[in-house]
C-alpha cells in the first residue's frame, strides 16, 4: 500500500460546479448516474477521478459517448478534455454485498451510506477529496416497500413512476465535499418536531428509527433541540437549512456521521428509554447528538482542506460537545470523563507504534486516523487555546474564523491564525502542539522557604523520547495552593497577584510564590489544563488533603486517582515479595468519611471511591505487571468492601432515587451502583436482597449495576441472572449488547471457550460492529485477567477474530486490533504471544490496508 504525505498536498485540478446524482436502488445492481459540470483550474486536459469497486456502465462528455479514458482499481483517468465540460458517468454497485459498511450498503433492511473519509469513491467516480465542494441534487428511486428515500438538503420533488417504483429528489443549496453526502432508504417510524431559530425561522426536525422504536426516540430529539439552542447562545451559530434529519441504523462503523442535514446514527447512539438504556447511555446520546449537530458549522460550513487536517473539525467539535455537556450537566464529571479517555486510551496510543501528531503527516488508510489523538488530544489542544485566550477572545476568534472561511476547506494553521489575530495573542510556540508526538511530561520540584515566606516550584518540561519536536511547548499550567486548613491561598508572583494559569514556555521554569507563611499543598495541573504527565512526589497525606479540600471537583477525583496509583506501586512490590496487599487505612478512612458525609455531587463521590481501571493503573509502569496488577485491584476492592461495609450500606440506603432522569437521581443511582458493587464482594442476606431488587427493577442503570456486581463477585446467582436477562431481552439487540459485554468480563478457566460459544448465540453477528465491540471489544478491554492469560488463549481469540473481520469489515478489524498495539509493554512471554498473533496477520495474502498499516507499524 501507498502512503500519502501532508507535504505532498496539491490543489485539485478541477472545480465541480454542480453534481446531479440519480440512484436506482437494487440490492446487488444499484445504478448510479452522476452528472457533473467540471471546470479545469489550470490548463489541465486530463482529469483523474477516484473510484473503487465500481462497474463502469457508460461515460459521456458533453452528451456524447467518450472513450479516451482508462481505469484501474482505484482511479479513472480521462484525457484530452476541454477546459469546461459536462461529464455523465453511470456505474453499478452492489450494496448488499458491501459488508465493509463504507460507501452505499444494504444492511438491517435499510440502504445507507457512509462516505467519510473516502467512501464516496465506492459510489461513483469523483474527485473524492474534502477540498472539492459542490452543490448536490439527488434523486433516489426505490420500491414502495421503502417509503423513505432520503438525501441531504430540502425535498424538491417526489412521485411514482410507471413501473410502480417511487422517487424523491433532494437539493442541498450549500456546497459540500463528497464525504458529507448521504442517502438512506427504508421503512422507519418518524418522530417529528420543530425548532424556531434565534432569527425566527422554523426548522423541521425528523428522527427516523426502526419500526416499533418510537418510544425510544424522544431523548435524542430533546438533545437535538438543546444542542441547537446552546450553539446559538454560546457560539452565536444558527442552523441554516429548513429541515434537520437524523436516521438511526443498526449497522454502522462509527457512533454517528454529520452529513449535511441528514445525520446517520448508530442506533446505539439514539435509542433510549429507562427500561433499555442506562444513565450513561442517555449522557452519551446527548453528547453525540450535540457533536454531530455542532459539525454543521465546525466541519460542514467550514471543512478540511485535506484529511491530515481532520483535527480542525474533530478536535474543535469534541471541545464544543464537551462544553455543551458541561454547560448542561456537571462540569466536574464531564472533565473526569474526558481525562479518563485521555489517560486510558490516548496516552497509550501516543506511547505506542501508531503515535501521531494531532495533525498527522503520513497516512496509509485514513480510516485509521479517526483516533483518540486526533479527536480527544485535538480537543485538549483547543481547550488549552481557550484557557490561554479566555472565553471572550476565543469566541472572537471563532467569529473571525467563520467570517473569513465560511464555505471553504481550510487548514489547522488557518484556524490558529484567526485565533491569534482576533485575540492578539502570539501562538507561534503554541502551534508546536500540532506537530509534536507523545505525551510530554513535567517534572515538578517544590521547596518552601519559611524565612522569606516563599513557595518555590521548579518545573522542567520533557518531550517524549519519540517526539520529533525536541523543544519546549507552550503549556498552560493551572495550580492551586491549599493551606493546612484547606483554604485556597492567593497567588502572588513578583509582588503581583497572578491567575492560577501559569504559562510554561521554557525547558525549565521556576515560579516563586510569595507571602506564603506555611508549606502549602499544591494542586498541580488543576483541571488537567494540558495533556501532559506530571511527575511529582506526592505524599499520601497531601493527596488526602486535596481530596478533602481542593476547590475543583476534578482535582479531588484526580487526587484519589493519584492515591490509588501510589498504593498500586507499593502493592506490586509487595506482590512480588509475596506479601499481603491492602489499601492504606488513611485512604480507607478518607473514603469512609466521604461516604458518611455524602456532601456535594454523589456521582462524583461514586467516581472518587472507584479503583481505577487496569489500563489506567498500567500507565504507572514501564512494563505492565499483569498478574500483580490484577491481584492489587482485587485486593483493593476487597479492602474497601470489607472495611467500609457499614458506610457503604448506609450510603446505599440513604441515596434516594426516584427513577427520574434529573441529575440528582442519576447521581444517586451512580452511588448506589458503586456501593452495591463493593457490597456484593462480601454479601450478606441484606445485600442479596438489594441485588435482587435492582436486578428485577425496570431501570436499566440499576439492573446492569446489579448484574455487574453479581458477576464480579462470582455469586452463585450469576448464571441464573444472566440466563434470565437473555430470555427477557433477546428481542432487543442493543440491550443484548450489554449482556454480551457482561459475558465478556466473565472469570474462570472456561471464559474463552464461553466467548467462542457465544459466537453461535442467535443475537450475535460478526457483520455487526456493535455486537463485535460488545463481546470481543469488551473482552480485550475489560477482562485483563483473561485477555492476558499466560497460555495465550486470550490473544488467540482476538487474532482469530481479526482474521475473519479482515474480510468482512476492515475498518472494524482495525479498531479491534488496538490491544495488540501496545504488545511491547508486556513481559517477554506475553510479548512473544502477542507478536505471534500480529505475525499471523502479517502473513495473510489479502490483508486490508487498514490492518496492514497497524500490523506493519506494530512489528517494526
Ligand atoms: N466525522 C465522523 C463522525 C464524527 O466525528 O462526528
Ligand atoms: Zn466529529
Amino acid at each position: 500500500p501507498q502512503a500519502k504525505y501532508l507535504k505532498d498536498y496539491t490543489a485539485p485540478s478541477h472545480q465541480v460546479e454542480k453534481l446531479e446524482l440519480t440512484f436506482d436502488l437494487h440490492p446487488t445492481q444499484t445504478l448510479v448516474t452522476a452528472q457533473a459540470k467540471y471546470l479545469a483550474l489550470e490548463a489541465q486536459r486530463s482529469l483523474t477521478l477516484d473510484g473503487v469497486d465500481l462497474r463502469l456502465i457508460s461515460l459521456k462528455v458533453n452528451g456524447k459517448s467518450f472513450d479516451d479514458y482508462h481505469a484501474n482499481s482505484t482511479q479513472l483517468v480521462l484525457n484530452n478534455l476541454p477546459s469546461e465540460f459536462e461529464l455523465e458517468i453511470v456505474t453499478e454497485i452492489s450494496p448488499q454485498t458491501n459488508t465493509a459498511l463504507e460507501g452505499l450498503y444494504l444492511a438491517g433492511g435499510a440502504y445507507c451510506t457512509q462516505c467519510e473519509a473516502e467512501g464516496f469513491r465506492k459510489i461513483t467516480y469523483f474527485l473524492d477529496r474534502p477540498d472539492v465542494l459542490t452543490v448536490y441534487t439527488v434523486t433516489v428511486i426505490g420500491d414502495q416497500s421503502m417509503p423513505f428515500l432520503l438525501s441531504n438538503g430540502n425535498k424538491i420533488a417526489q412521485g411514482t413512476r410507471e413501473d410502480g417504483r417511487h422517487y424523491t429528489t433532494w437539493h442541498d443549496p450549500y456546497k459540500k465535499p463528497s464525504y458529507l453526502f448521504a442517502l438512506v432508504a427504508g421503512d422507519f417510524d418518524e418522530l417529528k418536531d420543530e425548532f424556531i431559530t434565534c432569527s425566527g425561522r422554523k426548522v423541521e426536525l425528523v428522527l427516523f428509527v426502526d419500526k416499533g422504536n418510537l418510544s425510544k426516540a424522544p431523548h435524542a430529539m430533546a438533545s437535538l433541540k438543546n444542542a441547537m439552542k446552546w450553539d446559538e447562545e454560546r457560539f452565536n451559530l444558527e442552523y441554516d437549512l429548513d429541515i434537520y434529519m437524523i436516521v438511526a441504523v443498526d449497522f454502522f462503523n462509527m457512533g454517528a456521521m454529520e452529513n449535511k442535514g441528514l445525520n446517520v446514527f448508530n442506533s446505539a447512539c439514539v435509542l433510549a428509554n429507562q427500561q433499555t438504556a442506562t444513565d450513561r447511555d442517555y449522557h452519551t446520546i446527548e453528547s453525540i447528538v450535540g457533536h454531530e449537530y455542532f459539525h454543521n458549522w465546525t466541519g460542514n460550513r467550514v471543512t478540511c482542506r485535506d484529511w491530515f487536517q481532520l483535527s480542525l473539525k474533530e478536535g474543535l467539535t469534541v471541545f464544543r460537545d464537551q462544553e455543551f455537556s458541561s454547560d448542561l450537566g456537571s462540569r466536574g464529571l464531564n472533565r473526569i470523563d474526558a481525562v479518563m479517555a485521555m489517560r486510558m486510551h490516548q496516552f497509550a496510543e501516543d506511547a505506542g507504534p501508531m503515535a501521531h501528531p494531532i495533525r498527522p503527516n503520513k497516512v496509509i488508510e485514513m480510516n485509521n486516523f479517526y483516533t483518540v489523538t486526533v479527536y480527544n488530544k485535538g480537543a485538549e489542544v483547543i481547550r488549552m487555546m481557550h484557557t490561554l485566550l479566555g472565553e471572550q477572545n476565543f469566541q472572537k476568534g471563532m467569529q473571525l474564523y467563520f467570517q473569513r472561511h465560511d464555505g471553504q476547506a481550510v487548514t489547522c494553521d488557518d484556524f490558529v491564525a484567526t485565533m491569534q489575530e482576533a485575540s492578539k495573542t502570539d501562538l507561534t510556540q503554541f502551534k508546536l502542539w500540532y506537530e509534536q508526538v507523545g505525551t510530554p511530561s513535567l517534572k515538578v520540584v517544590t521547596s518552601f522557604n519559611e524565612e522569606q515566606s516563599h513557595y518555590v516550584c521548579t518545573i522542567t518540561q520533557q518531550n517524549a523520547k519519540h517526539d520529533p519536536i525536541q523543544s519546549p511547548l507552550h503549556i498552560p499550567f493551572a495550580i492551586e495552593l491549599l493551606d493546612k486548613s484547606g483554604n485556597t491561598l492567593p497567588l502572588i508572583v513578583n509582588g503581583e497577584s497572578v491567575s492560577k494559569v501559569i504559562n510554561l514556555t521554557q525547558k525549565e521554569q521556576t515560579i516563586v510564590f510569595e507571602k506564603i507563611s506555611e508549606r502549602p499543598v499544591a494542586v498541580l495541573l488543576e483541571d488537567f489544563s494540558a495533556p501532559v504527565i506530571v511527575n511529582y512526589d506526592y505524599q499520601l497525606g497531601e493527596l488526602i488533603h486535596i481530596i478533602a479540600h481542593a476547590s475543583s471537583d476534578y482535582a479531588r477525583w484526580e487526587a484519589a486517582q493519584q492515591a490509588f496509583t501510589l498504593q498500586v506501586r507499593e502493592a506490586v512490590t509487595k506482590h512480588e515479595q509475596g506479601q499481603q496487599i491492602i489499601l492504606s487505612s488513611e485512604l480507607l478512612d478518607t473514603f469512609d468519611k466521604l461516604l458518611r458525609e455524602r456532601e456535594g455531587d454523589l456521582a462524583l463521590l461514586a467516581e472518587l471511591i472507584k479503583v481505577p481501571s487496569f489500563d489506567t493503573l498500567a500507565t504507572a509502569f514501564e512494563q505492565v505487571p499483569v498478574d500483580a496488577l490484577n491481584e492489587s485491584i482485587a485486593q483493593f476492592e476487597l479492602s474497601i468492601a470489607n472495611t467500609l461495609n457499614s458506610a457503604l450500606k448506609d450510603a446505599f440506603m440513604a441515596c434516594a432515587e426516584n427513577g427520574e432522569l434529573g441529575h440528582e437521581a442519576v447521581s444517586a443511582r451512580a452511588l448506589k451502583n458503586t456501593c452495591l458493587y463493593y457490597l456484593a464482594i462480601c454479601a450478606d442476606e441484606q445485600v442479596y436482597e438489594w441485588l435482587e431488587s435492582h436486578r428485577m427493577s425496570d431501570n436499566m442503570t440499576l439492573v446492569l449495576g446489579a448484574l455487574k456486581a453479581v458477576l464480579n463477585a462470582q455469586l452463585d446467582s450469576s448464571a441464573t441472572a444472566m440466563a434470565e436477562f437473555d430470555s427477557r431481552w433477546r428481542h432487543d439487540l442493543l440491550v443484548m449488547d450489554k449482556w454480551f459485554s457482561l459475558q465478556a468480563t466473565r472469570k474462570g478457566d472456561d471464559a474463552i471457550e464461553h466467548i467462542y460459544h457465544l459466537y453461535t448465540h442467535p443475537c450475535f453477528d460478526k457483520a455487526n460492529p456493535n455486537r463485535v465491540r460488545a463481546l470481543v471489544g469488551s473482552f480485550a478491554r475489560s477482562n485483563p485477567e483473561q485477555f492476558h492469560r499466560i497460555d495465550g488463549k486470550g490473544y488467540e481469540l482476538l487474532g482469530d477474530l481479526l482474521i475473519e473481520l479482515n474480510a468482512i469489515n476492515p475498518q472494524n478489524a482495525s479498531r479491534m486490533i488496538t490491544p495488540f498495539m501496545s504488545w511491547k509493554r508486556f513481559d517477554s512471554r506475553r510479548q512473544q504471544l502477542m507478536k505471534a498473533q500480529l505475525e499471523r496477520l502479517a502473513d495473510m495474502s489479502d490483508l486490508s490496508d487498514d490492518l496492514y498499516e497497524k500490523v506493519d507499524k506494530a512489528l517494526s
